[in-house]
């Protein structure tokens, strides 16, 4: 049965806070903290447990090889040689913001039937930069069925973000739908990750209809504000597009756009005046999971940062008592990963599938998950400070680590 599968980036043993990302407000607010690495990443498994207990089908990826020796290799330095913010940048576990990874068009959206990836370039960020290899390797491997077309990045200079910077609208998901790219333009002094070129060269590419894909400029004063993507201001599932008033740089003809696309379109707006812009993202209001419940309705999982904010949580409840087709809020502890910016939706990545068609060694259940759990807890560094990147015991901890996963998992074939 074609479905919507949510996987998840396992947060990996290296999870630490290096302030990397300008324009990433927690990011940089939380540069040079201790990190907690373990309990991190069993916040990520229990989160996906939840999605699960919903009645959701859930997927996962493993982590990236880090540090990344290659990637410092080419730069002719190593980990004890490198410069501090080199050696963070090759640190990085930001593979675990699976939202980042690809940008996916479900079969039914796409011209030769088959549901296609792009892996995302991520150039923006240096310590993005290098994960695209990895990841497109881990996509072929999930995705090697001949129902899915997984393509290499879009080449440079064009910027990339993947799924964060897109949106699909459907009756059903199993049905052909518009796909929404969201780009960004460069106005102030934080970068427009995503590029109006990549969406396009992504769309043709998939083989969408022009007349199903829009493209749409993301506000200059949201980048501002610190969304550095279009999912820490809006979310869209099947109908229902759930957005800040300031999310857009031309909300009204963004809007028409939208609605002359896709007429039963259902547009929840939340108003500025209601939740500022920086309650927003500081809560992460939007950057949740808006899924559609096996029961009817659609739940709401939202950090609990969005509980904690009294304007967004007051919002929330008055909306749900209106007769949204959100009918379900689901606060969900992922801490570890907001304090560097990545909130329940940037740990996803949203496939469009039948499962069995997906390879079975990254697709969760129970038992599985247990497992994970027990590598997690058994070899997942406690905590990193920033001071650890440079010592060789950590590194073989963390190579350890990945090892003792990818055994359990069957996956020694991306080590
Ligand atoms: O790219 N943070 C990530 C957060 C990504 C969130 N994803 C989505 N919105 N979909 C980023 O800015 C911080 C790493 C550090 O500073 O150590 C970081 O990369």
């Amino acid at each position: 049965m074609i479905q919507e599968i949510n996987f998840d980036g396992i947060i990996g043993p290296t999870h630490n806070y290096a302030g990397l990302s300008p324009g990433n407000i927690a990011s940089a607010r939380n540069a040079g903290q201790i990190a907690q690495p373990r309990a991190a990443a069993l916040q990520g498994v229990e989160k996906m447990r939840r999605n699960m207990a919903l009645g959701l089908a859930q997927g996962f990826f493993v982590p990236l090889d880090r540090p990344d020796t290659s990637w410092l290799a080419m730069l002719g330095t190593n980990i004890m040689h490198a410069d501090a913010h080199i050696r963070a940048q090759a640190y990085s576990a930001s593979s675990m913001w699976a939202a980042n990874a690809a940008t996916v068009s479900p079969a039914s959206d796409t011209l030769d039937g088959k549901c296609h990836l792009t892996a995302a370039n991520l150039l923006t960020m240096p310590h993005r930069s290098h994960e695209w290899q990895g990841t497109l390797r881990q996509l072929q491997c999930a995705f090697a069925n001949p129902n899915f077309v997984v393509h290499a990045p879009i080449p440079a200079p064009f910027g990339d973000e993947g799924a964060a910077n897109h949106m699909r609208l459907c009756s059903a998901h199993d049905q052909a739908g518009v796909e929404i790219f969201v780009y960004g333009v460069l106005a102030g002094r934080f970068p427009a990750r995503q590029s109006i070129e990549a969406s396009k060269a992504i769309a043709r590419n998939h083989g969408l209809n022009p007349d199903k894909t829009l493209l749409i400029r993301q506000s200059d004063e949201a980048i501002a504000a610190g969304a550095f993507h279009n999912d820490v201001v809006a979310v869209a599932n099947e109908q229902v597009l759930f957005t800040h008033e300031r999310a857009f740089q031309n909300p009204t003809l963004a809007y028409q756009k939208i609605r002359d696309a896709f007429p039963d379109v259902q547009i929840i707006t939340v108003p500025a005046a209601d939740v500022s812009l920086q309650d927003a993202i500081s809560s992460y209001l939007f950057n949740a999971q808006l899924v559609s419940l096996p029961e009817a309705g659609m739940g709401l999982v939202l950090p609990t940062e969005a509980q904690e904010n009294r304007a967004v949580w007051s919002w929330l409840q008055r909306h749900v008592q209106q007769g949204s087709p959100i009918t379900r809020l689901l606060p969900v502890d992922v801490r570890q990963s907001m304090a560097n910016g990545g909130g329940p939706a940037c740990l996803r990545l949203r496939v469009v599938a039948d499962p069995r068609t997906v390879d079975p060694r990254f697709i969760a259940n129970d038992k599985v998950l247990s497992q994970i759990e027990g590598i997690i807890s058994t070899h997942w560094p406690q905590e990193i400070s920033p001071d650890d990147l440079s010592s060789p015991a950590l590194m073989e901890q963390v190579r350890r680590a990945r090892h003792a996963l990818l055994d359990v998992l069957n996956l020694q074939n991306l080590a």
